[in-house]
């Protein structure tokens, strides 16, 4: 192949291969001729594996569309745009043509994404592994107020992860089963190609697909890659869960091990060839799975137990008690029966070394703790924030801390730039290098040396621009794709992330209740406010299906009130995926952080908007805490109580929402409208009533407690962001300028450094 690396002949190499003009090529064509020399371009940079090679073994990777990046990555971008230009079409309508793979839930599968790209531009070998689902995460329909699901069909056409020879085989339940892998190019910017290795059946059928998402789950040679798991599931769903799992690791532990054994290695040495992350507890399996396979390879299992250590780290991505995976031991007998024996003696290791029975692996109900396994056999625990950390090392994880201290560690959780700013934002991109240079795209600590314009008039004013720019662009994405219109000169306040209850949306739900009464008295805000929000619930999630229902219920309540209307728009985008995110994030003003203090592991989008130029408006919580030590209060909106306060009322068991609800009038008043007569005008009554009770009666997240807080911080944002618009942008450029931390380069040469040594 030619050099591409010109317009001229990106010009012929794209009409040689799709064998016409490009006036007359469809996206269609563009687009898969396109994908065939990324494909080309990034074999080019596959490089020869030294030492040691990094597994990031994760049950998703939320990539995101793959063209523009994988140009941008290749530095082929600027010419294919110019070059379509020349010739009447667009990068955006070309962009419309891949669809989305969404092989992921949220910021743990997002995250697995941002460190492939990272690990490739740091030329580090590493590779991804997991599952090539048939259907990613469900695809979000609003109809009547509420949520439905319908399958995300995402395969088909041309795709980016190509069939190998590659196969291998798999037992699951007794039955032997055939893993074939597939293998997606992961091209670093100016960096090195690295491979996502995704496994997959042959015999999967989405015939088996019934209404909505729901399929029959009784065989699994048809059904085992058909769903990624939308977080939570049934019973025999979890039995589900735990055939992808182990198709994942076993799968992929044979191929680390026939990779190693091919670079020269005995195995006894691995840790020379070998490291391996586990993404929280999903692929935990992996380690009796090594051990197992070791063992047939002639190792002892202690020396075996001991080499898996070595080679495997864990990172923990919760808080939530309930999300760490517990598995009884019965699922296990009947799905891989074969690790039952290995999680057996490595329990019994441990309770030879402690007598500390709530580190044990099995309990005495018979259920296998993944989480405590991991622990104990791999010889790194890292938290994905500062403050996430010290509360795994003080309360959660405390007696493992005791155990080992050296293990535990923090790795801060970081956001690709090349998506998150360059792909996204190019106008800011521009902006940036015009006044500091291009340094920043691979070092991002060199955005710092923006602060030497904080006080350049004219530099604020473009950046005002841009972001005035971005916000029209939204619009009109809205007005395309979902028929929404929205005022551009209003404030863009931005809640984009899962519906959980831990992250109170339903806390944004009452304030925007409680600024509907307040414009109805004629306390009208300083600005139109438009209040925008991106979420998906779990489909068996009933309360935040109840969140998500009441917000688009006063959103047409809103909507239909021409008094109401011209101050406040609720707008719920449909459907919100990394594509969304891309459009939303570049046009926000406020960024909502709003969890309940300590709760919130890391969070991801915090990093995004503010790269971008949104101010924070948040709680002490996640790297919330990290964001507001680097920017200076100053430049953030901080409220609520801290994680030290929430975890003492957890303790004492002494939180009572009904006390909130009767002695705050402005609280009661938020709530009972709930079920008032406006909102049972669009909305149901049972769910309005199952949500307005779960308030009273519960409030898990004590969104009470932080609501008068809440609206004094975001009211004084309002006025600030009208009143001093100057300093507004001046407090963007310091976001921006300070977000080189959040990088994911930093974070990926920081587990190298800590945990995986590679290339050594
Ligand atoms: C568990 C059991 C059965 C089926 C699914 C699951 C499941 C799936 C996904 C459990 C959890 C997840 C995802 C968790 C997640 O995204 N955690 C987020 O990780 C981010 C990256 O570290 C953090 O920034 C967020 O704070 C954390 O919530």
């Amino acid at each position: 192949m030619m050099n591409v690396k010109n317009v001229k002949e990106m010009e012929t190499i794209l009409s040689e291969v799709c064998k016409k003009e490009i006036e007359q090529c469809s996206y269609e064509e563009l687009y898969t001729a396109l994908l065939g020399i990324v494909e080309e371009e990034s074999k080019k940079h596959v490089m020869d594996v030294k030492g040691r090679k990094l597994y990031y073994i994760s049950a998703e990777f939320l990539i995101g569309k793959l063209l523009s990046n994988n140009l941008i990555n290749l530095g082929l971008y600027e010419n294919v745009k110019a070059c379509l230009e020349a010739h009447g079409k667009s990068m955006a309508d070309l962009e419309e043509v891949e669809p989305e793979p969404s092989l992921g839930n949220g910021g743990l599968g997002r995250l697995a994404a941002c460190f492939l790209d990272s690990l490739a531009t740091l030329n580090l070998p590493g590779d991804g592994i997991g599952l090539r689902y048939h259907c990613g995460l469900f695809h979000q329909k609003f109809e009547n107020q509420c949520q439905s699901e319908t399958p995300d069909f995402w395969l088909g056409g041309d795709e980016w992860a190509k069939k190998t020879e590659k196969t291998y085989t798999v037992s699951l339940a007794g039955e032997d089963y055939t893993a074939r892998l597939y293998k997606l190019a992961v091209t670093g910017y100016e960096g090195r190609t690295n491979y996502l290795n995704l496994f997959d059946l042959d015999t999967v059928d989405s015939s088996l697909i019934k209404e909505g998402i729901s399929f029959d789950k009784t065989e699994i040679a048809k059904n085992l890659t058909l769903f990624l798991y939308p977080d939570d599931s049934d019973d025999a769903g979890r039995l589900l869960r735990i055939y992808q799992q182990y198709l994942m690791v076993s799968a992929g532990a044979q191929m680390i091990l026939e990779e190693c054994k091919e670079r020269g290695s005995d195995l006894h040495d691995l840790a020379d060839y070998a490291a391996i992350q586990i993404n929280d507890t999903h692929p935990s399996m992996v380690i009796p799975e090594l051990i197992r396979l070791l063992g047939e390879e002639g190792i002892e299992f202690e020396e075996a137990v001991e080499i898996v250590t070595k080679v495997c780290a864990y990172t923990n991505h919760t808080i939530l008690a309930e999300a760490l995976e517990k598995w009884p031991k019965q699922y296990l007998d009947t799905v891989v029966p074969q690790l039952v024996p290995v999680i057996e003696k490595l329990d019994e290791l441990v309770r030879e070394k402690t007598e500390d029975d709530s580190t044990a692996i099995i309990d005495e109900s018979e259920i296998v703790h993944m989480a405590h396994m991991d622990i104990h056999f791999t010889h790194s625990t890292n938290g994905v924030a500062a403050l996430h950390t010290e509360i795994l090392k003080n309360s959660e994880l405390n007696h493992f801390y005791k155990l080992y201290p050296e293990k535990f560690n923090n790795k801060t959780n970081g956001i690709t730039f090349r998506r998150w700013l360059l792909k996204c934002n190019p106008e800011l991109t521009d902006l940036i290098e015009s006044l500091i240079g291009p340094g920043f795209k691979k070092d991002a600590a060199e955005l710092e040396k923006l602060m030497d314009f904080a006080e350049d008039e004219k530099v604020l004013k473009q950046l005002a621009e841009i972001k005035h720019d971005n916000k029209v662009a939204l619009a009109k994405w809205l007005e395309h794709t979902q028929n929404i219109v929205v005022n551009p000169d209003s404030i863009f306040m931005i809640q984009s992330k899962r519906l959980h209850e831990y992250k109170r949306q339903q806390l944004n739900l009452l304030y925007l209740i409680h600024q509907y009464f307040e414009i109805k008295e004629g306390h009208l805000p300083n600005t139109p406010v438009t209040a925008i929000f991106g979420a998906k619930a779990a489909p068996a999630y009933t309360i935040a299906k109840d969140i998500i229902h009441a917000l688009l219920a006063l959103s047409k309540v809103i909507a239909d009130d021409p008094e109401v209307s011209q101050w406040l728009q609720i707008v719920f985008i449909e459907n919100y995926n990394v594509t969304a995110a891309e459009k939303m994030i570049p046009a926000c003003d406020l960024s909502e952080q709003i969890s309940l203090a300590s709760k919130e592991a890391s969070g991801t989008g915090n990093m995004k908007f503010m790269l971008n130029g949104a101010l924070t408006l948040g709680t002490m919580d996640g790297a919330n805490v990290e964001i507001a030590e680097a920017v200076g209060q100053e430049n953030i909106y901080i409220f609520g109580q801290s994680s030290d306060q929430v975890i003492r009322t957890y303790g004492h068991s002494d939180y009572c929402a009904k006390e909130w609800y009767e002695t705050d009038p402005n609280i009661k008043r938020a709530i009972d409208f709930l079920t008032g007569e406006e909102m049972l005008s669009c909305g149901r009554q049972d769910k309005l009533e199952r949500l307005k009770n779960e308030l009273i009666g519960k409030d898990w997240f004590q969104t009470l407690p932080d609501f008068n807080a809440y609206i004094v911080r975001k009211d004084q944002a309002i006025a600030d962001y009208v009143q001093n618009p100057l300093d507004w942008t001046k407090s963007a450029l310091v976001n921006i300028s300070k977000a080189g931390f959040f990088s994911s380069d930093r974070t990926i040469a920081e587990y190298n450094d800590d945990i995986w040594h590679l290339g050594e």
